[in-house]
């Protein structure tokens, strides 16, 4: 199977193509996946501001049961607002899985885009509109840090640090066709996403963000990047640590070693 790789990044400075937003694609049913662990502080204000972005726009939270109860505050909401779904996880527990139930919930639920972020304010609804109008000539669109007019704000120097050699090593060893391979904040078109074995995805935890790059990429998408100010988390405390990143430095030699998770036409 031929793989077409693509790159285009959108430069310029985010704040102002973030406001620059005439053109989202309102006809198009885009549903922004959230996944959850212990948000109660930052969910409902960043929902709130999702669906400002555009009234076409719905929110998917993703939560692993979190023991501060985000599940409860969603839930509550969800029975007043069609445009808020939980699904609320019991049995299992992970990043990378809650992630892709968040993508096959979506597409259940009849997405034309599907939007993954980070439920933590770290990635801020007002990119939005840029990555949407994105994907207009792109199958995935990457929020980047790391195309001029991106970066991080208000961070440990020593997590940018870490961000940036990641990416390195990712970059070096996968040879994927985008300069910011661990965002988290991403736009997928529905026909890429139904190209996936949702079954053969392996990666439990954080990986997940390169294996769906991969397996993207085997599938032919077209590769956009747009600039986003990644910032701190506004409340509650960050999962990642160094068993984390342990597991970050073996997770893409698995992925060398397998197949990517690609249906056959
Ligand atoms: N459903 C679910 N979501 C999770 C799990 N672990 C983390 N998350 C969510 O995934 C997103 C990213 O997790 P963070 O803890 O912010 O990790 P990070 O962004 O790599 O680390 P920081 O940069 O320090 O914030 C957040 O929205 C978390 O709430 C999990 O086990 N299950
Ligand atoms: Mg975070």
């Amino acid at each position: 199977m031929g793989t077409v790789e693509k790159v285009s990044v959108v430069r310029g400075d985010p704040k102002r193509t973030a406001l620059r937003g005439r053109d989202f694609r309102l006809r198009m049913k885009t549903i922004a996946v959230l996944p959850t662990w212990n948000e109660a502080d930052n969910i409902l204000p960043l929902i709130d501001e999702l669906l400002l972005v555009s009234r076409h726009l719905e929110v998917l939270v993703v939560d692993d049961n979190s023991p501060d109860g985000t599940w409860r505050i969603v839930a509550e909401r969800a029975t007043t607002d069609k445009r808020v779904h939980l699904l609320h996880r019991t049995t299992e527990r992970g990043r990378g899985s809650a992630g892709i139930a968040g993508f096959r919930r979506a597409l259940d639920l009849g997405a034309d885009l599907v939007v993954e972020m980070d439920a933590d304010w770290s990635h801020h609804p007002r990119f939005l509109r840029s990555l949407v109008r994105a994907s207009r000539k792109a199958d995935v669109v990457i929020g980047s840090r790391l195309v001029r007019g991106g970066g991080e704000r208000g961070r440990n120097p020593a997590r940018t640090a870490i961000t940036l050699a990641a990416n390195l090593y990712l970059r070096l060893l996968l040879r994927l066709p985008v300069r910011d391979c661990t965002s988290g904040y991403r736009v997928f078109r529905r026909a890429i996403l139904e190209r996936f074995d949702w079954d053969a995805l392996r990666s439990t935890g954080p990986a997940i963000v390169q294996e769906m790059l991969v397996t993207a990429r085997a599938a032919g998408a077209r590769f956009a990047e747009v600039p986003i100010l990644f910032e701190e988390r506004r409340a509650g405390t960050s999962t990642f640590n160094s068993k984390i990143m342990l597991a970050g430095l073996g997770a893409p030699w698995r992925l060398l070693l397998g197949r990517p998770a690609v249906r056959m036409l």
